[in-house]
C-alpha cells in the first residue's frame, strides 16, 4: 500500500489566557473513528507498538507529554515523528510498523478506523517484511 503517515494540523481555538480546544471531526479526519483508546503512564524505557497492522488505520495524538515515533512502510521507507502539541495527531497508515517512546508526564490518544481484533496484528517483524 502506497500510503503514508503524515501529520495532521487540528483547529487549536483559544488564548494562552483562556486555554485552548482542538476538534478532530469528518471534515478533517481520514477515516470514520470506530474505537478510540489512550495510552499513559508508561515508562521512559519503554517502547510499545513494535507491530504493524493488516487493516487498521490509527491516528496518533498526544494530548499531554512528548511521543516519538518511528515508523517504517512495507518498502523500507522509515520516519521519524514527533508530537508534542496537543492539536497535531500522526495519520498512521495500515502496514507500517510502529515503535513510540514517551516522555514522563505523555498521555497518547488513538483514534482507531477498526474496532480491536487480535487477527489484525502483525506482532513478529519478519511476518512484516
Ligand atoms: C497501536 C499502538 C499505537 C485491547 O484489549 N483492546 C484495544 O483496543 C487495545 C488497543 C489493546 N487491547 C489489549 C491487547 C493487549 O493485551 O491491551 C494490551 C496492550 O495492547 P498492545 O500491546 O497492542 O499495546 P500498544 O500500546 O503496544 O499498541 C497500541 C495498539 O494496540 C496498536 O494498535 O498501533 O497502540
Amino acid at each position: 500500500n502506497s500510503e503514508k503517515p503524515y501529520l495532521i494540523s487540528f483547529p487549536k481555538i483559544g488564548a494562552a489566557s483562556l486555554g485552548f480546544i482542538s476538534i478532530a471531526e469528518k471534515e478533517n479526519l481520514p477515516f470514520v473513528p470506530k474505537r478510540i483508546y489512550w495510552t499513559y503512564a508508561t515508562p521512559q524505557e519503554v517502547e510499545r507498538g513494535n507491530h504493524s497492522h493488516k487493516e487498521l488505520e490509527q491516528l496518533l495524538i498526544a494530548v499531554a507529554g512528548k511521543i516519538s515515533i518511528k515508523t517504517e512502510s512495507l518498502s523500507g521507507e522509515k520516519e521519524d515523528f514527533v508530537l508534542d502539541s496537543p492539536n497535531m495527531g500522526l495519520y498512521l497508515p495500515k502496514r507500517h510498523w510502529r515503535t513510540i517512546t514517551y516522555s514522563e508526564n505523555a498521555v497518547q490518544l488513538c483514534i482507531a478506523s477498526m474496532e480491536y481484533n487480535e487477527d489484525d496484528y502483525i506482532r513478529e517483524y519478519n511476518d512484516f517484511k
